[in-house]
Parts: C-alpha cells; sequence; structure tokens
C-alpha cells in the first residue's frame, strides 16, 4: 500500500497541553510518527513517499476563508502583541454571548477560532498543518487515480477542526479534504467512517448540510468523553444532509465485541447508502491502554477491523488520526493496514 508522509510534523511541537489544571507534556506528540514509521517498515511497507506541495484551494470548500487567514496570520498577531509563549485560547465565546461577531484583537480571536483549550499553537504549526493536509491530499489522488487503498501518515491530526475552529490537537480537516477532494475528481458519493475513539465532530460539523458525504462515527459517549457536548445518536444530519450522519456513541469500557457490532452497523449503513469511495478517519485510540481513551480494544482487534473494512469493497483512504499509547500506536495503526489488505 502507497503511504504518504512528510518529516514537516516536527514544526509542530507545542511544549504544552492543558490537562486536568496543569501544563503536562502533549499527548498529541512528535514521536508517534516514529514509532508508526518504525513498524510499517518492519512489516514491509516501505512505499513511503513524502507528498510534495500542499494545494489551499478545496480548503475554501470546508473551512471558512477568515479561519484559514487566521491560522495563516496568527503567529505573527500573538507575537505582535507581545504575547511571550505559545498560542493558547482563554476565552471562548459561550452560551448568552454572540457566536458570529469576531474581535480585532488577537487574544478574542484565537478564542472566536478555538472551541477547546488543550490545544496550543506555535510558529511552526501552519506549515505543518499545510503538510499533514499534503499527505491526505495525495493518498487522496492516488486512491482516485485507481489504487484500492492509501494511507495518509498525518500529523497534526484533523477530525475535530470544524470549518471555523482548532481544538482537539487539530487545525486543518485532513479527512474532511480527502472527501471532498474525491468529490471534486468527480466520485458522486463519499463516505467517511471514523473510527477514532473520539467524536469527530469536525469533519460532521463541514458536512452536516450536505447530502453527498456520509458520516459515521464510532466513539466514546459525549455523556464521558471529549468533545462532550455533540456526538449523540440522535444527530442524524440536516436538510439535505438529513440521514447521512450516523453517530454510535459507547460506554467506558466498550469492548471489540459491542465496538464489532458498531462497526459492522456503520459498515451496512454505508454499503445501503451506496457510497463510491471511503475516508477512514484512523485513529487507534480505542486501544486498551490508551492513556486518555475508554475503550478496550486489543492489537489484534484492529486487524480484524482493518478486516471488516476492507470487506466493503471500496477505494478508501486511510488517514491518521489519534492514538497516544505511543509504545503500541505502531502495532495497532498497522494492523489495521494488515488487515484492510488482506
Ligand atoms: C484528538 B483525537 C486530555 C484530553 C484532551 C482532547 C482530546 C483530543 C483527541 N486532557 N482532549 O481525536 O485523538
Ligand atoms: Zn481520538
Amino acid at each position: 500500500m502507497q503511504i504518504f508522509y512528510s518529516n514537516k510534523h516536527r514544526l509542530h511541537a507545542p511544549p504544552n497541553e492543558l490537562h486536568g489544571g496543569e501544563f503536562v507534556q502533549p499527548f498529541e506528540m512528535p514521536s508517534r510518527m516514529d514509532v508508526i514509521l518504525e513498524r510499517l517498515k518492519e512489516r514491509g511497507f516501505d512505499e513511503i513517499a513524502d507528498p510534495g506541495p500542499v494545494d489551499l484551494t478545496p480548503l475554501s470548500q470546508i473551512h471558512a476563508p477568515s479561519y484559514l487567514r487566521f491560522l495563516e496570520t496568527v503567529w505573527e498577531d500573538w507575537k505582535a502583541e507581545g504575547m511571550q509563549a505559545e498560542v493558547i485560547a482563554t476565552n471562548i465565546p459561550a452560551r448568552g454571548m454572540h457566536l458570529d461577531r469576531p474581535p480585532r484583537n488577537i487574544d478574542g480571536k484565537v478564542g472566536y477560532f478555538c472551541h477547546s483549550s488543550e490545544t496550543a499553537m506555535t510558529a511552526g504549526t501552519y506549515e505543518a498543518a499545510c503538510a499533514s493536509l499534503a499527505s491526505a491530499q495525495a493518498a487522496q489522488s492516488h486512491v482516485l487515480a485507481g489504487a484500492p487503498g492509501a494511507f495518509a501518515l498525518c500529523r497534526p491530526p484533523g477530525h475535530h477542526a470544524t470549518r471555523d475552529q482548532f481544538g482537539g490537537y487539530c487545525f486543518l480537516n485532513n479527512a474532511a479534504a480527502a472527501a471532498q477532494m474525491l468529490r471534486n475528481g468527480g466520485v458522486a458519493r463519499v463516505a467517511v467512517l471514523d473510527i477514532d475513539f473520539h467524536h469527530g465532530n469536525g469533519t460532521q460539523d463541514i458536512f452536516y448540510d450536505r447530502g453527498d458525504v456520509f458520516f459515521a462515527s464510532i466513539h466514546g459517549a459525549p455523556e464521558d468523553s471529549y468533545p462532550y457536548y455533540i456526538g449523540h445518536a440522535d444527530e442524524t444530519g440536516r436538510g439535505a444532509g438529513e440521514g447521512s450522519n450516523l453517530n454510535l456513541p459507547m460506554p467506558p469500557g466498550t469492548g471489540y465485541s459491542a465496538w464489532s457490532e458498531a462497526l459492522d452497523h456503520a459498515v451496512a449503513n454505508i454499503l445501503a447508502w451506496q457510497a463510491d469511495a471511503l475516508v477512514v478517519s484512523l485513529g487507534v485510540d480505542a486501544f486498551k491502554e490508551d492513556p486518555i481513551s475508554f475503550f478496550r480494544l486489543d492489537s489484534d482487534d484492529f486487524t480484524d477491523a482493518g478486516r471488516r473494512i476492507g470487506q466493503m469493497g471500496l477505494p478508501t483512504v486511510f488517514v491518521m488520526e489519534g492514538g497516544y499509547a505511543v509504545d503500541e500506536i505502531g502495532i495497532n495503526t498497522v494492523n489495521v493496514l494488515e488487515g484492510f489488505a488482506d
């Protein structure tokens, strides 16, 4: 399987994550990629290419122009205001406030374009996010050209990036961009299957009103898990998108028998919807040892999940999302790919 990966993710390595009231080393760290690359090589996946330059033009179809401009300029503006360290949102518009009036002040703007303050930005964040997106784009065009599957080893991840907000370690929505570019390339019906432990609120937000992209997500129930305020089963889409959003929230302690039933349900719905191509938001934080998640999948379960995805018989773009049990992230990720190829 062809893999696309850029080293430029290293430009994004914030020193801090706000977690439990203190600053800790971020869970989403550069070494995650090293462990995956090592495992890929160990298992004979040696077609790993640099994606080449990013194409920013399709971004305007999934992100707000004002948000894109913000990402591009935030670091400069933050420094110009005299801020000493990384960009972190402090104040975010909340109940009773205006949700649609961006302020002029950069601190206010950061909060306006953010939904989760654990996520920091640094000088190289935008460039890293663009390089991550480039991998998703390259994998997408490889599949569009006829490959049965391709893997975009993306970092930073993307599925929490909404139309106009960063957060949850995400800035540009790589999976949404891949889906949009498949559409642009002539694929009529595209499904996004999000198996990351966390609900893909960004991808849902982007496609919620659209009937041409189906979104399905298996995730920790919002009552118990980030992103907390979205991801419920009754969110089914709106307008032309009604019926093309499927949320399968699962409780703490969910193991593979219940999880794989949810996967089968998502797969059946995607096939019944008659998708022509598939984008998989591939997070492996459903793993039992993940430090910030509460499902109980074993490493072998990821192989089986990959096999079930492969049995759908759809051209498939895998886009890397989360997974924070760093020692096993390589095994778990590559297991999905091996199951798929099987
Ligand atoms: C990103 B992806 C730790 C939880 C922080 C953000 C989680 C983002 C997960 N305090 N919340 O979906 O794996
Ligand atoms: Zn996750």
